[in-house]
C-alpha cells in the first residue's frame, strides 16, 4: 500500500487530494511541521530533504515534490483521467505544476519563512512585503489562467487543479494581508473553487487531514 506523509496546513494537501482522486489504496501519516518532525531521525530517512509531501511505495522506494507524485499517480491510474492524453496538453500540466513549484510556493515562502533569505533580522520585514508583492501578482495570474474555464487546463480536470488550490488557501489565509489589503482571491478563481470543491469528497476528506493553523503564527 502507498503511504503519504503530509504536513496540516502544507503544500501536500495537493498530492493528498491527487491520491484521494486516484483511488489508490493508501496510509497517510502526519508530519507535525510546526514540532520540527521533519527533521527527525525517522523522518529524514523517509526524505532526507527534511519537506513533505513524500510517497513511499510498495517497494519502499520514496517519490518526493508534488510535481512528481501528482504526475506518478495520474499515469498510475490512467482510468482517473488526471492527466492529458495529447503531448502538448501534458507539456503544459508539468508547465504550469513547475510554475506553482518554481516561483509561487517560493514567494508564499519569503512572506512565512524570510530567515530563509538573509540572516539579518532588519531585512525581514521587506522580504515579507516583497513575498506579500509577488504571491499577490500570482494570485492575479491564476486568475487569469483560470480565466473562464472549467478547470485550470479547461474542460478536464488535471493534477494542475489540487495543486493551485493550496495557493488559494494560502491567499485567503487570514493574516496573509491578501485579503484585508486587496479583497483577494480573485474573483474567478473563488468561482473555479467553488466547482473544485463540489466535484468530490476528495477535498474534504484530504482537507480534514490538512487542516490546522500550521502557518499562522508565521505569515
Ligand atoms: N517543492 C516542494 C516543496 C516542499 C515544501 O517546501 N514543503 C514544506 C511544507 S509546504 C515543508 O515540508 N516544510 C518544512 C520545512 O521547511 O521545515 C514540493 O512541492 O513538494
Amino acid at each position: 500500500m502507498l503511504t503519504l506523509y503530509y504536513g496540516a496546513g502544507a503544500c501536500s494537501m495537493a498530492s493528498h487530494i491527487t491520491i484521494e482522486e486516484s483511488g489508490a489504496p493508501y496510509e497517510a501519516k502526519s508530519v507535525a511541521l510546526a514540532k520540527g518532525e521533519q527533521k527527525g531521525e525517522d523522518y529524514l530517512k523517509i526524505n532526507p530533504r527534511a519537506k513533505v509531501p513524500a510517497l513511499k511505495l510498495d517497494d519502499g522506494s520514496v517519490i518526493t515534490e508534488n510535481t512528481a507524485i501528482l504526475s506518478y499517480l495520474a499515469l498510475s491510474y490512467p482510468e482517473k483521467k488526471l492527466w492529458p492524453k495529447d503531448p502538448a496538453g501534458e507539456a503544459r500540466c508539468i508547465s504550469h505544476m513547475a510554475w506553482l513549484s518554481n516561483l509561487v510556493h517560493p514567494s508564499f515562502t519569503h512572506i512565512s519563512r524570510p530567515e530563509r533569505f538573509a540572516e539579518d533580522a532588519s531585512t525581514h520585514a521587506a522580504i515579507k512585503e516583497t513575498g506579500r508583492k509577488n504571491f499577490w501578482g500570482y494570485l492575479q495570474e491564476i486568475d487569469g489562467i483560470i480565466g473562464g474555464k472549467q478547470w485550470v487546463q479547461g474542460d478536464q480536470f488535471t493534477t494542475c487543479d489540487p495543486y493551485t488550490l493550496v495557493f488559494y488557501g494560502w491567499g485567503s489565509g487570514s493574516s496573509c494581508r491578501c485579503r484585508s489589503s486587496r479583497t483577494t482571491p480573485p474573483g474567478r478563481t473563488a468561482c473555479w473553487r467553488a466547482r473544485r470543491c463540489a466535484r468530490s469528497s476528495s477535498v474534504r476528506r484530504a482537507s480534514c487531514c490538512n487542516s490546522g493553523a500550521r502557518l499562522a503564527s508565521r505569515r
